[in-house]
C-alpha cells in the first residue's frame, strides 16, 4: 500500500533507537547553583524543583503516576502500537488511560490526530520536521498545521518535547514566550535514591532549570527565570549499575546491565526495581517515553519480539495492580501537580475523568464511525493523508503552515476549526458547531503564534493567519474534563475494584 520512497525514507529513522539517550548524569548540584523559596513560590502557578511531592503531600497520600508518552508522526501503525499496550487497560477510576503524543507532521495522517485527540488524548507539539535545536518557526507551525488541518484547538496544544530531547535555552524562552504551559525534554538522571537526585516533580522555571545543566548552555543557576512556564523531567530508569546504567526511552531497545544484546527479562527486572524506588520513596512520576514506530507489528519492515511485546505488557500489568497506580498523559500529571489533592479526593479531579461527547451525526469530527465517505484523501507524494479540514494545495512548511485549500476539482473548501467550538462538535463541511449545550462550548485562547507573531484562532479555510474573533480567555474546558466537578458516585468503589481485578486477570495470563 505504501510506496516503497516511504520505506526508503522511514527506515533510516527507525536506526535513531537512541534518540534522546542518555548515558550518565545530566546534572549535579554545583552545576545546578538551584535556590527556591518556597515561602514564595506557591502552587498553582510556581512550584520549586523538588523530590518532595507537590502541596506538601506526605507520598502515601500521592498517585504513583506512569506517565505514557508516545513521539513523532502519528500513523495507523503508530496508534496500533501504542494500543496493543493500552487499550485493554483501566485506570482506577474506570477510564482508560490517556497518553500524550508528541506529534511531528512529517508522514503524520492528519486525520488519525483529530481522532486520537477526540478519544481524549493529548497532543503536544514535537516540530514540524522533527529538528533538534528548533527554530522558532518549527515550533509555531507545528501549532498552526495542527490547529488547521487536524483540528486541534490551539488552547489544546500545551506541551512540547524536543527532538532527540535537544533543546537550548532560546527553545524554552520561545515556548514560554508563545504560551505553552510546559517542555518535556530534560532528563532526570540520578536516582531517587541518591541524595542529589535530580528526579524532581514538576516544576516552574520561576528560579530556572535544575535538570540537564552540565549538558545545555545557559540554563540553570537560576536561568531561564520564565515565571509560571513548567518543566516536566522524564525520568529515568536505572539498572543494576544505577547512576552508570539510565535507560530513557524505549529502554526495551537497550541492553540491560552492560551487556552485549537485548535481555527483556532483564529490562523487567530493572524498570521494577526503579517503578518500586519510585513508589517506596516520593512518588515521584515514572515515565514510559516510547517511539511506538519501534514497537509496531503493522508497519512493513519493522520486526519486534513478541517477547518485548510481552515484557511491556507485563511491567504495566504488574505496576496496574499496586494501590494508586494511575496511567496518565503529561498533561493529566501537570493538572494534578498545579493542585494536588490526596488520593481519598481524587474523584475531584476533572482531568483524570473520562467522558465521550455524544455526537451520532455523520459529520467528520474525529469520532471514525462518524467519518465514513467523508475524508479528504491529499494524494502528496511522499506521504499521502487524509483530513477532515480539506487538502491543503501544497504539503505544509515552517514557512508555509498553513496552504490555502486546493479545490482545483470543483470540491468545496472545508470549513476550519473555529474558535468557539471543539472539536467532535464541528461539522467541517457544513461549517457549522452541533453543540448545544455549555459543556461543549469554549473560547479558545488566541496565542501570539505564525508569522510575523499573527494570531492563529483557527476559522476560515485556510491561506489566513488572522482571525481576531477570539479574546484570549481561559474558559476552555477539555471535552473529556466534562467540566462540572461531580460528587464521588456511588459505584465507584465497584469500578475500582473491577478495575483491579480485570488487571489481575491480565496478569495472571501473561508469559514473561
Ligand atoms: C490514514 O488514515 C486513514 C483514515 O483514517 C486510514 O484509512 C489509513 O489507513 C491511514 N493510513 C496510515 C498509513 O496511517
Ligand atoms: C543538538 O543541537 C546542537 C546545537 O544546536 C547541535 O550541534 C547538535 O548536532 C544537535 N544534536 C542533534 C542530535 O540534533
Ligand atoms: C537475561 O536476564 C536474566 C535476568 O537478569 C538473567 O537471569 C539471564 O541469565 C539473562 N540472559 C542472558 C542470555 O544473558
Ligand atoms: C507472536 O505473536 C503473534 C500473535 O500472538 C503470533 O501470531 C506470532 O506467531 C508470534 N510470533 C512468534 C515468532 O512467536
Ligand atoms: C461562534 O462564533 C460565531 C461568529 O462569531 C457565531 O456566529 C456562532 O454562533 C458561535 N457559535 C457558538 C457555538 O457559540
Ligand atoms: C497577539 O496576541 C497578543 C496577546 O495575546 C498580543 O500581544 C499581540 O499584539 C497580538 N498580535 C497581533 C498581530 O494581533
Ligand atoms: C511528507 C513531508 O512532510 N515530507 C517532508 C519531510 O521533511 C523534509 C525536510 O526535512 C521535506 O523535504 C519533506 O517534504
Ligand atoms: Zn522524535
Amino acid at each position: 500500500m505504501l510506496p516503497a520512497l516511504i520505506l526508503a525514507v522511514l527506515l533510516p529513522a527507525l536506526s535513531l533507537a537512541q534518540d534522546g539517550g542518555i548515558d550518565g548524569p545530566t546534572t549535579s548540584p554545583e552545576a545546578a547553583g538551584y535556590s527556591c523559596d518556597s515561602s514564595q513560590c506557591k502552587l498553582p502557578n510556581c512550584n520549586c524543583a523538588s523530590p518532595n511531592p507537590p502541596g506538601g503531600l506526605s507520598p502515601s497520600d500521592v498517585p504513583q503516576f506512569i506517565v505514557y508518552t508516545a513521539d513523532d508522526a502519528i500513523q495507523s501503525y503508530t496508534l496500533d502500537s501504542v494500543n496493543q499496550f493500552l487499550a485493554h487497560r483501566k485506570n482506577p477510576n474506570g477510564c482508560q488511560p490517556k497518553i500524550t503524543y508528541y506529534t511531528s507532521l512529517n508522514y503524520t495522517n492528519y486525520t488519525l490526530v483529530t481522532d486520537w485527540f477526540v478519544a481524549g488524548n493529548e497532543i503536544a507539539d514535537h516540530t514540524m520536521t522533527h529538528v533538534g535545536s528548533p527554530p522558532n518557526d518549527e515550533i509555531d507551525g507545528n501549532l498552526i498545521a495542527l490547529n488547521a488541518l487536524a483540528g486541534i484547538p490551539l488552547s489544546s496544544i500545551i506541551g512540547f518535547r524536543a527532538p532527540f530531547l535537544n533543546y537550548t535555552v532560546d527553545t524554552l524562552k520561545h515556548l514560554a514566550a508563545a504560551r505553552f504551559t510546559y517542555d518535556s525534554s530534560a532528563s532526570a538522571s540520578i536516582p531517587v535514591t541518591d541524595p542529589n537526585t535530580d528526579a524532581y516533580w514538576p516544576y516552574t522555571l520561576d528560579n530556572g532549570m535544575a535538570n540537564n545543566c552540565l549538558n545545555v548552555p545557559g540554563t540553570c543557576k537560576g536561568e531561564p527565570k520564565l515565571p509560571g512556564f513548567w518543566e516536566v523531567p522524564m525520568y529515568a530508569f536505572f539498572d543494576n549499575r544505577g547512576v552508570a546504567g539510565p535507560h530513557l526511552m524505549d529502554p526495551w531497545l537497550d541492553n540491560a546491565n552492560g551487556a552485549s544484546q537485548v535481555n527483556d527479562s532483564a529490562t523487567l527486572e530493572y524498570m521494577k526495581n526503579t517503578f518500586t524506588a519510585h513508589y517506596n520513596g516520593n512518588r515521584q512520576p515514572i515515565g514510559l517515553y516510547t517511539h511506538p514506530i519501534h514497537t509496531s507489528t503493522t508497519y512493513p519492515g519493522v520486526t519486534v519480539s513478541n517477547s518485548t511485546i510481552n515484557m511491556i505488557n507485563a511491567f504495566l500489568d504488574w505496576a496496574q495492580v499496586q494501590q494508586n497506580v494511575w496511567i496518565v498523559s503529561t498533561e493529566q500529571l501537570l493538572a494534578w501537580v498545579q493542585n494536588p489533592v490526596p488520593v481519598s479526593q481524587l474523584d475531584s479531579v476533572a482531568a483524570l475523568k473520562c467522558t465521550t461527547p455524544q455526537v451520532d451525526q455523520a459529520i467528520c469530527n474525529g469520532i471514525p464511525a462518524n467519518e465514513q465517505g467523508l475524508l479528504s484523501h491529499c494524494d502528496f507524494p511522499d506521504f499521502p493523508f487524509f483530513t477532515c479540514y480539506g487538502c491543503p494545495g501544497v504539503v505544509p512548511t515552517p514557512d508555509d503552515p498553513n496552504p490555502t485549500q486546493d479545490t482545483s476539482n470543483g470540491q468545496q473548501a472545508r470549513f476550519r476549526l473555529p474558535a468557539n467550538c471543539s472539536t467532535p462538535f464541528w461539522d467541517p463541511i457544513k461549517g457549522q458547531c452541533v453543540c448545544t449545550s455549555s459543556t461543549c462550548q469554549f473560547q479558545d485562547n488566541s496565542r501570539p503564534i505564525g508569522p510575523n507573531g499573527a494570531n492563529l484562532t483557527g476559522g476560515g479555510t485556510g491561506g489566513s493567519f488572522t482571525s481576531g474573533a477570539a479574546s484570549p480567555t481561559n474558559s476552555f474546558v477539555p471535552f473529556n474534563g466534562n467540566g462540572a466537578v461531580s460528587p464521588l458516585p456511588a459505584g465507584i468503589w465497584l469500578t475500582i475494584t473491577l478495575g483491579f481485578i480485570g488487571a489481575m486477570l491480565g496478569w495472571s495470563t501473561i508469559q514473561i
